[in-house]
């Protein structure tokens, strides 16, 4: 590379990669594959519209592009084109979520959402985003005790609100959603279900999460986390008599977006295909073994774990009540300081506001893809309490 401005920078964020212990809970390491796609000349070209049906001329290779990764997406899932339709054009998690909201729900209509603190997204409806400024959020949220969804207050807001969408799925929620029962609630008022899999989506491809497309009328996913693919997302969406995936489509484009990102798309085709191997099954089920060994070595150090641990990738330690009386924002730079990457993590029934919160958010995916395993994980637990109580003493 000639500018040596930024080789001096991608060479500093690649040794950085390396010298840290990785534990966000949303990043992960693409293969080198996933690179090559995303560095290709496919990044060159113009293609707004979708494969077939072009405002370009020029797009018979982006067209196969596309839809190998629109087949690959519904395969990875067990879809099939009949029953489901994919967008793979969102450029990312938010915009796919805007869009599904532009495409199905009236401007000023209900969003019902889990609010940010309890573990939600800021573009399930959060007044902050502008998901929470074209559209009402009507929020809901965990239960104080058990920290893990109440479906019957979840059933009573609903009904009481009538929300046009609900969504179920979230950015910190470390337990197994019913999404049979968010089903229920959503036909009660006569909702659109959209799960959000984000975070989960690669514990879904690999086996380890039950799989939200019996339910769901949307599922939106970003491709980065768990599933390890790149910085990219997707829409799935029924097919029946509401023309659901016609309506995405057009809240993509002409509605949001302009032209597909050809680059991304490969590399996102890459990354599915990878997904769809026994080594990726393996690599899921190393992923939830590693946050558990990581949650229950914390606990047993005395480290108070939000939900009282986790069935996923993902973990939140309440730093501030939960016994160290430190808050997110310091706990995570002590850790930093120390080699040990982590989020800052509003809690459920925070007190402490999102600018410097109660707890951080600890995730196995980027570490797992890295070879490590369960003893690596208790080891880095201790790790993690040592400095917790020390600082950055010990180095
Ligand atoms: N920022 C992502 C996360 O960390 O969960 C969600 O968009």
């Amino acid at each position: 590379m000639k500018d040596l401005q930024i080789k001096k920078l991608m060479d500093a964020e690649k040794k950085r990669q390396k010298s840290v212990i990785n534990l966000i809970a949303s990043e992960n390491y693409v293969s080198k594959d996933v690179l090559e796609a995303l560095g290709s000349e496919l990044t060159n070209k113009y293609g707004e519209g979708y494969p077939g049906k072009r405002y370009y001329r020029g797009c018979a290779v982006v067209d196969e592009v596309e839809r190998a990764a629109r087949k690959r997406a519904l395969d990875l899932f067990g879809l099939t084109e009949k029953e489901w339709g994919v967008n793979v054009q969102p450029l990312s998690g938010s915009p796919a979520n805007f869009a599904v909201y532009a495409a199905l729900v009236p401007i000023g209509g209900k969003v019902m959402g889990m609010s940010l603190d309890h573990g939600g997204h800021l573009t399930h409806g959060q007044p902050v985003s502008m998901t929470g400024k074209v559209w009402k959020q009507v929020p809901y949220g965990l239960d104080k005790e058990t920290e893990r969804l109440d479906y019957e207050h979840i059933k009573k807001i609903a009904t009481e609100n009538k929300p046009a969408l609900i969504v179920a799925g979230f950015t910190a929620y470390a337990h197994i959603i019913d999404f049979k029962k968010f089903r229920e609630i959503a036909d009660l008022c006569n909702a659109i279900l959209m799960v959000d899999m984000s975070h989960f989506a690669g514990l879904v491809a690999g086996g380890e999460y039950p799989s939200p497309f019996a339910y769901a009328d949307i599922v939106t996913t970003t491709t980065h986390k768990t599933l390890r693919g790149p910085r990219s997302a997707l829409i799935f969406s029924k097919e029946d008599e509401r023309k659901l995936p016609r309506k995405i489509d057009k809240a993509i484009l002409p509605g949001l977006q302009g032209g597909p990102h050809f680059n991304q798309i490969a590399a996102v085709a890459v990354a599915l295909k990878e997904a769809s191997t026994p080594s990726f099954k393996k690599y899921a089920a190393q992923v939830v073994k590693n946050a558990r060994a990581l949650a229950d070595e914390l606990q047993k150090l005395g480290h108070r774990i939000v939900e009282g641990g986790t069935e996923t990738h993902l973990l939140r330690i309440d730093t501030w009540l939960g016994g160290r009386g430190i808050g997110g924002r310091e706990a995570a730079d002590k850790l930093e300081a120390a080699g040990i990457i982590v989020s800052e993590s509003t809690l459920p029934f925070d007190t402490r506001g999102p600018v410097d919160p109660s707890g951080i958010r600890l995730g196995s995916a980027a570490e797992t893809t890295r070879g490590k395993k369960e003893k690596d994980f208790i080891a880095i637990a201790r790790k993690v309490d040592r400095i917790l109580r020390n600082g950055n003493r010990e180095h």
